[in-house]
This record gives structure tokens, sequence and C-alpha cells, in this order.
């Protein structure tokens, strides 16, 4: 009989994805969940039973687990740095979401519980120059995560770690290092730094403005992970016997001028570049070291940010493009590759 999967926050950028991948990899008997109305989903699949439940609730997450045999929880009031430093309340009631699935997981005796973690537990003192060496697993320790969303993605990471121990639940932890890709946020204030670059590089070149706003210096550093490879991660992550948390990001660390370089090349444009200082920055500069999922997995991500950067930006540009009256129905301009109907 084949196995019920549940993914909570189906209707988010990972989770949509997620959906997509395990169908791909055979499974017919997928639940998809999240709070947002239909229309808000980025991505919905006609072969998943599709439901809405605020899963902050404990009786929707019992209602969500009903005869579940494998549950991935990306369920979370989340986003980029704009969103997290403004909303940390919302971001520790994420808490609740896991709690309650956790229980509900344990009373419908669920076998494998992921829980997507992020790079934003590592303590802070070890992500304060732009030279980051990497973030190792045991770099959460000693715990000063980000305020708000690190707190609350480190003592959920604790709590699959008891409900493993103490109830037998086999949970499985990755820590996501900003994913991005397409069908994701790019705009509205919860979009992360490779979305919103790509969607102020395309409202400049459209609208001929010339410039574009910049948060911080541009000299803080990032890794970027493209979606294909979180999916892929996920799922073989879920099915290993890795009881710790793991990295799940890419090694490729860029500066945020880097990035732009990247998405300027990418949309032929060269652009004035203006610093918001006192914009919301998050660390100075991280990275993920890769050196556990290379041992314990023999792979780690590995789509390039310009291969990956150059499908966000054709993925933005055909949603935003049709702003600009007498652009017609031009389609993105990607490198020496220009799409035009
Ligand atoms: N969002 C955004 N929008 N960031 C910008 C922009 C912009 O227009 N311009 C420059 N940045 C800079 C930010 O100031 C920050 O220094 C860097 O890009 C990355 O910002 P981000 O992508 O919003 O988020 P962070 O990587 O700092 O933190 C995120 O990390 C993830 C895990 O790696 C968190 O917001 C979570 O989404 C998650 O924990």
């Amino acid at each position: 009989m084949s196995k019920k999967v549940l993914v909570c926050g189906a209707g988010g950028f990972i989770g949509g994805h997620l959906v997509e991948y395990l169908r791909k990899q055979g499974f017919g008997d997928i639940r998809a969940i999240d709070r947002k109305p239909f229309d808000e989903w980025y991505q919905i699949h006609d072969y998943a039973e599709s439901d809405i439940l605020d899963l902050q609730h404990r009786d929707a997450c019992y209602q969500a687990m009903r005869d579940v045999d494998i549950v991935y929880n990306l369920a979370a009031d989340m986003g980029g740095m704009g969103f997290i430093e403004n909303n940390k309340a919302l971001c520790m009631l994420s808490v609740l979401i896991n709690t309650h699935l956790l229980e509900a997981a344990k009373d419908e005796g669920v076998g494998r519980f992921f829980y997507a973690s992020s790079a934003c537990v590592y303590n802070a003192s070890k992500q304060d120059e732009v030279d980051n060496p990497g973030l190792a697993e045991a770099d959460a320790y000693p715990a000063m995560p980000e305020d708000g969303y690190g707190w609350e993605k480190l003592f959920s990471e604790r709590m699959c770690r008891h409900f493993r121990e103490d109830f037998g639940i086999e949970a499985r932890v990755a820590r996501f290092h900003n994913v991005y890709g397409p069908h994701g946020t790019f705009e509205g204030g919860r979009e992360k730094a490779p979305a919103a670059i790509c969607r102020k590089v395309i409202d400049a070149k459209l609208s001929g403005s010339g410039e574009i706003e910049i948060w911080g210096d541009g000299e803080q550093t990032r890794s970027f992970m493209y979606i294909d490879d979180c999916t892929k991660g996920t799922h073989d992550i879920l099915n290993s016997d890795i009881l710790d948390p793991i990295n799940l990001g890419s090694e490729e660390m860029v500066s945020i001028n880097g990035l732009v370089d990247i998405v300027e090349d990418i949309a032929g444009v060269t652009l004035k570049r203006n610093y918001k200082l006192d914009a919301p920055k998050g660390v100075r500069g991280r990275n993920s070291d890769n050196t556990m999922i290379r041992e314990l997995m023999g792979w780690e991500p590995s789509v390039s940010l310009r291969e990956g950067m150059e499908k966000t930006y054709r993925w933005i540009y055909d949603q935003v493009a049709d702003r600009y009256p007498g652009r017609g129905t031009v389609r993105a301009a990607v490198g020496s590759e220009t799409l035009v109907s």
C-alpha cells in the first residue's frame, strides 16, 4: 500500500515544489496543507489532496495527521530579513505548529517526520565577518541564534530530538540556507535577497530608472541554495539515518554586490547602486559548511548560483513584465538568449 505523505506549508514556495518532487518520486497519496487561501498558494497540484488548515491549532494538526505515514513540516510564518527583523513574536508563534504536529504525529503513530530548520539558528558571533569559513553544525552552540525566528527554529529542533528519543518518532532535521527559485515570493515584504534583487533589477530595466536600492553596503555575504537542491536534499535527509540537524545549503558564497553583478549580467544592464544602510541586514557573513552532508550522503547542493538565478530571473520577469505598458508580451531576455514574441 502506498504511504500517505503530509506536506505542511504546501501553499508556500518550498512546499509547492516539494509536493511536485514527491509526486515524481512516486508518491501518489499526498495531502497538501496551508493556512493561506488557495488563491495565495504558489502552486496547487491537482494530484494532491489540498486543504486549508491553520496548523498553529492543535485540532487542525490532528485533522491533518489522520492516516499519515510521513510528514514534512515546512509550515512557518517567515520571510527574508525585511520580515523576520520586524515580526519576531509572529515568527516565534510557529513553535505552536511544530509542537502540535509532533504531538499529533506521536498519537497517530507517524513513521517519519521532517522539520525544516534554518541557518538562522547559528551563533551570531560566528557570522560577523564577510569572509565566513562556512558554518558547521556544531556552530549552533553555544546558542545565540537570530532573534525570534532563529530561537524558534533551534527550540523546535530540540523538540524533534526529544520526541524521537522519548516517543520513537523518526524525526529528521535540515538547516536550510536561503532557498531561492521560481514560484516564490518576490515582493510584498517577505521576499529574500535573490528574488528581491531580480525584481528590483527588472523594475529598473523596464522602467528605465537606471538605479537599484540595495540594503546594507552590499559587502555582506551569503550562500543561496536553488530549490531543486532543496527538494532533493529534503527527501533524502528524511529517508536517511542522520539523526542530528544537518546543513542543507550551498557552499558558493557571494556578496550581495556579487549577486547584483550576476543579475545585472543576466538582465544585460548596469545600474547605479543606492545603498540603504539602515535597512534590515541580518548577519554580516554566512556560508554553509557541507563537510557533514558530503560525508554522510555523498552529495551536496550543486546548482550554480548563475544557473539558478537565470531561471529565477526569467520567472519573475514573466510575472511583472506586463506591468509596464508598451512592453507588450516581451518575454524574459536572459543572457544572450532573447525571447521576444
Ligand atoms: N530581502 C532583501 N531584499 N535583502 C536584501 C535586499 C533586498 O532588497 N538588498 C540587500 N539585501 C541583503 C539583506 O540586507 C541581507 O544582508 C542579505 O541581503 C540577505 O537577506 P535575506 O535574503 O532577506 O535574508 P538572510 O539571508 O539575511 O536571512 C534569511 O536566512 C534564511 C536562512 O538562510 C532569513 O530571513 C530566513 O529567510 C532564513 O532563515
